[in-house]
């Protein structure tokens, strides 16, 4: 087991965050992407079926097409249309590559070092496009737990922000105020973020820290605390900012999320309640 270092270890306890370099090969990477592209290409020829879209953009990349797609939709005021290019790309998606990324060892590897062998993977975790000049992928100042249960308050959890591009100060990275994830939980508030979408802290309830800008390169991860601030700055980019958010936790604790199932990603004490590949995980919504 490789894991964290001491120092690692030490500094993501008192700061809240810590970035980790080289984590995942960008190979372990590519049946997420291929899977994504998949998808960006049966939205785009279902929105030419129906008459919306003139072109495919085939030729473009991964970190591009999905953009210039929902740029080209041509009945932009009926926002069924470019919602449903979404459709697939974002929130809980459970295919194989995301059970890939989100079992990889050497994930489970820096989670145990931090927790011991007992390891949920947490019921909330997301995809995120974040298109450029987008407003309502522009999240503001949170803490995870403002979104999770309140019994979830003590749970230590190891949050994992993964880009699948290199994420950068102008495609939109997260921000986080360091130290910040010693503050209690602050209040949250609605309509907050460009886009006036997102639940969040207002500026004035902000701790004191220093509010550290994270570029992450892709095959490295951000981890960060269910209580440390942070926030993503817009993309100003010419490119999709690609990246998942998943989150690690002692299975015996409450996730704040109690209603829906997170799955046993690795046990030492009961391996076999371990899911072992996507249908395990699958069978836990039947
Ligand atoms: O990816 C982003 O833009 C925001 C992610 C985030 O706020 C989170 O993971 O909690």
């Amino acid at each position: 087991m490789r894991g964290l270092d001491a120092e690692q270890i030490a500094f993501y306890k008192d700061q809240g965050y810590l970035l980790v370099e080289d984590v995942l090969p960008i190979e372990n990477l590519e049946l997420l992407i291929s899977e994504l592209n998949e998808t960006v290409d049966r939205n785009a020829r279902n929105a030419q079926a129906k008459g919306v879209l003139s072109e495919l953009f085939e030729d473009e990349p991964f970190e591009r097409r999905l953009a210039r797609i929902v740029e080209a939709v041509t009945d932009q005021s009926d926002t069924s249309f470019s919602n449903a290019l979404f459709e697939g790309l974002q929130g809980k998606l459970k295919t194989e590559g995301m059970f890939a990324v989100m079992t990889h060892p050497a994930i489970l590897d820096i989670v145990e070092s931090l927790i011991g062998p007992e390891i949920l993977a947490h019921p909330q975790f997301n995809i995120r496009a974040k298109l450029p000049n987008q407003d309502t992928s522009v999240v503001p100042w949170h803490q995870d737990l403002g979104y999770l249960e309140a019994d979830a308050s003590e749970t230590f959890m190891i949050n994992f922000w993964i880009p699948l591009v290199d994420a950068t100060v102008e495609n939109g990275c997260m921000e986080v105020i360091a130290g910040s994830h010693k503050a209690p939980l602050i209040n949250h508030v609605t309509g907050l973020g460009p886009g006036r979408n997102f639940k969040g802290i207002v500026n004035e309830a902000l701790p004191d820290g220093e509010q550290v800008e994270c570029p992450v390169p892709l095959g490295s991860v951000l981890l960060i605390q269910h209580k440390t601030i942070h926030r993503s700055v817009p993309n100003y980019s010419d490119h999709i900012r690609w990246s998942l958010d998943l989150r690690y936790s002692d299975p015996r604790m409450p996730t704040g999320r109690d209603t829906v199932p997170g799955f046993i990603a690795r046990s030492k004490t009961h391996p076999a309640s371990v899911a072992n590949n996507l249908e395990d995980w699958l069978t836990l919504f039947e």
